[in-house]
């Protein structure tokens, strides 16, 4: 294994805020390599200075073009701007990432922005993990704001803007009942709510039944989310909406609220790692190729219950066994 310290080249160079040192570093982890950790460890006490804006919401609903929008008010602050573009990778969403591309033009050749689009699916771990790591990575290069844009469509995606410091749920006019059926799981995850494409019939409506259905909430918290619109194709509520960003960001900015989500955020990135390493150890212990296999038949045929098969292969895991060396060897699965 190549042994990467905090003064490895490519280290020094994607600290320095090189981009093609960060474009590789982000594959190297998404790769899951050796040396993707290495460097991973090698930043970690350089991160934690970037603000982490998660922007997540129905397909179509105008997120990338209200992401263009608020990169370049950023920009003009002179912020460098990091975008991570979560791709469902499912058929229906083949257009997803040239979409993206095409809407993000503008900030294309600006060096100031570094656009990455990451698929769902082929991350061990899931796409949360590589997306953190991700976000690590691109502020250890220096971008002080990170954009993680997903469709909010499943699990995977309320995961991952929960990385997030702050998550912005878009919402087109047009939904009809189906605000109803908007999950809660994303109305929880909202620090604020838009309503884009409010130059469409409905967008009042959409707000009235939002504030509605956020004043039943037993959570004062999200009783309070604040709604606003905009027409991102014209910029028109952008300046509202970063000026009520930036109110959030303050807000959570207090050092107490934000040093205990960070903490939570710490314990959870800790213990999906250590639950991933122990799984993978335990698997090449105790389950050699074909096993679970032979156990999948032999339940099939209830020739045994499943319980009986996980408690007979758990027995046999020895913790005071010493512990490989580092099992970030080489790849997984
Ligand atoms: N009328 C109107 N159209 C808009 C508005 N915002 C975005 N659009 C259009 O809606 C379409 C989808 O916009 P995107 O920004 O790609 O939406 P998205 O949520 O990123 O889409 P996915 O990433 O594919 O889920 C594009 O054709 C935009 O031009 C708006 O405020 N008003
Ligand atoms: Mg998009």
């Amino acid at each position: 294994m190549k042994h990467v310290t905090a003064a490895s080249p490519l280290v020094k160079q994607l600290v320095s805020g090189d981009p093609r040192a960060l474009a590789r570093s982000i594959s190297l982890v998404e790769e899951e390599s050796a040396e993707g950790r290495a460097i991973l460890k090698a930043i970690y006490p350089r991160t934690g200075g970037s603000r982490v804006l998660g922007i997540t919401g129905p397909p179509g609903a105008g997120k990338s073009s209200l992401a263009s929008r608020l990169v370049g008010v950023w920009r003009g602050q002179g912020a460098k701007v990091g975008i991570i573009a979560v791709d469902p990778s499912s058929a229906f969403s083949g257009g997803a990432i040239l979409g993206d591309r095409i809407r993000m033009q503008e900030h294309c050749l600006d060096p100031g922005v570094f656009i990455r689009s990451m698929a769902t699916r082929g991350h061990f771990g899931g796409v949360s993990r590589a997306c953190r790591d991700a976000v690590d990575l691109l502020d250890a290069a220096g971008y002080g704001i990170i954009l993680i844009e997903t469709v909010g469509v499943g699990q995977d995606e309320v995961e991952v803007v929960q990385i997030a410091d702050l998550v912005l749920v878009v919402l087109p006019p047009g939904l009809g009942d189906d605000i109803q059926a908007i999950k809660a799981g994303i109305l929880e995850i909202a620090d604020l709510f838009v309503i884009n494409k409010s130059d469409r019939e409905g967008a009042d409506r959409l707000a009235s039944e939002l504030s509605a259905m956020l004043a039943l909430s037993p959570d004062a918290q999200t009783a309070r989310t604040p709604i606003l619109k905009t027409v991102a194709t014209l910029g028109t509520g952008v300046c509202e909406l970063t000026e009520a960003l930036e109110a959030e960001w303050g807000r959570r900015d207090r050092a107490a609220a934000r040093a205990s989500r960070e903490k939570e955020r710490s314990r959870a990135r800790f213990l999906e790692l250590f639950r991933e390493g122990l799984y993978r150890r335990a698997r090449e212990a105790c389950l050699p190729s074909g096993k679970v296999d032979a156990i999948a038949e032999k339940l099939a045929h209830r020739r045994q219950d499943p319980y009986s098969a996980a408690e007979e292969i758990l027995s046999r895991v020895r913790f005071s066994a010493a512990p490989r060396p580092s099992s970030s060897n080489g790849k997984r699965r």
